[in-house]
């Protein structure tokens, strides 16, 4: 059931947006004067943006009846859920560089996880800039951009918590020491999991939360509209989270990947060694596979992080609501790319498969549908410009992205035809059947990758050299060079 919403509301939530498409002219005074960023300071909406380092959609909301998300399948019952959002690159400094300025990643801009926003687009200003400069009290708190001084001048305030590795066992910490001064290499860390009988408090993400609430209650007393950023560690590696959590799971029921091998046909460069897993002392060798009792360990690891985040999002929104600010202040909540647990033979990020490329996205506040979930192909790039309609701010000039906002009031609507992703030179367009995947022509041969979703959802044969696949190669390959320019849906 949606939510009634007022004329302010459904204007911020759906006409500005609309604007975006359609042309503001059409829309009567008030809509354009939103839409132009020209209402009053306080009649805005406050902005809570929570970003949760490596989350892939393995939620209970996502249809994942084992996870245990309660405080995230909450904020979607009272939202939207965005059930085919897509990041721009499966990597996190590029990925979110790409999402805070609005810009896509190209084979030269937002490539790996050591991305500046600021140096690779130094003429955009970020989504929290935008927002600063109209005059939000914009703040984060944990990790948001990568780089902890990555376009400082956007925030009114910027506490970048030390959140990596986020032991909290001197003897994890010593053995990651060890390793190092073993291996010589500075990117040797400690045991890839721990769980440690200590609060949530102990952790860097138990800190993120409090400082968080300590922000709203200042900020429920303020007279300007807020932009507040909280950004969780985990599920990112290592799977550091309290015995409580573990606790929630059975590990001996915990299933594991129903394909970990290689889809049959896959190029040798859609698939990766998984060297950041490599780097942990967890006793697996540099090459080949996990044992079972590894594997079966390290998604343990990552449910009990998943739901160690989960509470202190839910203590993070029950704040928000104490403070009465819920139905003023507009809530998303982003990972920053999917993860691979396993599938494919693969672990951590970094590929082209939908596994790395599906991330959650949720939606809630003013303007949104309540209670609804959407099948529309969205990406991460849409965040920046939905904000900006939501919020009743202008969107500035630069933005490669759609605003989402037609789709967060009505959320069964026609949307775009595809979403464009990519990782190093591999390019993927993935649309409501199929997702293809190009690299880089070598020896006269394609290398490329095609999956049909509907017959093959999991990606476990490629069916690109398949001839008859060779229309639909020749139709998807089009879609790629054709860009992000035609796939956006048509005005109604
Ligand atoms: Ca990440």
């Amino acid at each position: 059931m949606e939510r009634p919403v007022n004329r302010r509301g459904f204007l911020k939530g759906t006409v500005a947006g609309v604007a975006s498409l359609a042309g503001a002219s059409l829309l009567g005074p008030l809509a354009e004067t939103l839409a132009a960023g020209q209402a009053d300071d306080k009649d805005r909406p406050n902005v809570l943006m929570i970003a949760v380092d490596d989350l892939r959609p393995q939620l209970g909301c996502y249809g994942h009846e084992q996870m245990i998300s309660p405080h995230i399948d909450a904020l979607a019952g009272r939202g939207v859920l965005f059930k085919r959002a897509y990041c721009q690159v499966p990597v996190c400094g590029a990925s979110r560089a790409s999402l805070l300025t609005g810009l896509r990643p190209t084979n030269r801009r937002f490539v790996t996880y050591k991305t500046w926003a600021r140096k690779d687009a130094p003429d955009a200003v970020s989504l929290p800039g935008w927002f600063r400069r109209q005059g939000y009290e914009t703040i984060s708190r944990g990790k948001i951009f990568h780089h902890k001084t990555d376009c400082k001048d956007a925030w009114s305030t910027l506490d970048r918590l030390r959140g990596f590795p986020g032991y909290v066992m001197a003897e994890s910490r010593q053995i990651g020491r060890a390793y190092r001064k073993k291996h010589g290499n500075s990117h040797k860390q400690g045991p890839a999991t721990e769980c440690a009988d200590r609060p949530a408090s102990d952790y860097p993400d138990g800190k993120v939360a409090e400082r968080c609430m300590t922000d709203l209650k200042r900020l429920a007393k303020a007279d300007k509209p807020f932009f507040l950023a909280a950004g969780f560690h985990k599920p990112h590696l290592p799977f550091a989270a309290p015995k409580k959590y573990w606790d929630l799971y059975d590990r001996s029921k915990i299933d594991l990947a129903d394909n970990p091998f290689a889809p049959k046909g896959a190029p040798r460069q859609a698939l990766h060694n998984w060297g950041e897993l490599r780097g942990y002392y967890t006793g697996i060798p540099a090459n080949g596979p996990l044992s079972d009792v590894q594997a079966r360990e390290l998604i343990h690891g990552y449910y009990a992080c998943v739901s160690f985040i989960d509470a202190q999002i839910g203590q993070l929104l029950a704040e928000l609501k104490r403070q009465g600010l819920a139905n003023n202040t507009l809530v998303v909540l982003w990972g920053d790319h999917g993860w691979n647990l396993g599938e494919h033979g693969l672990w951590c990020k970094h590929c082209n498969f939908e596994t790395s490329l599906h991330s959650p996205l949720i939606f809630a506040g003013p303007g949104v549908a309540e209670g609804k979930s959407t099948d529309a192909l969205v990406e991460y790039v849409d965040l920046y410009p939905t904000l900006c309609d939501l919020a009743g701010l202008r969107q500035p000039d630069h933005l490669e992205g759609l605003s989402m906002a037609p789709l967060a009031h009505k959320p069964d609507r026609p949307w775009k035809q595809a979403v464009f992703s990519r990782y190093h030179k591999g390019e993927s367009v993935k649309t409501d059947r199929y997702r293809y995947t190009r690299w880089p022509r070598q020896d006269g041969e394609p290398v490329h990758m095609l999956y049909d979703h509907k017959t093959d959802p999991a990606e476990n044969i490629n069916i690109a050299a398949d001839p008859t696949h060779a229309a639909t190669v020749t139709r998807m390959r089009e879609l790629l060079a054709a860009g992000y320019k035609t796939a956006v849906p048509k005005c109604d």
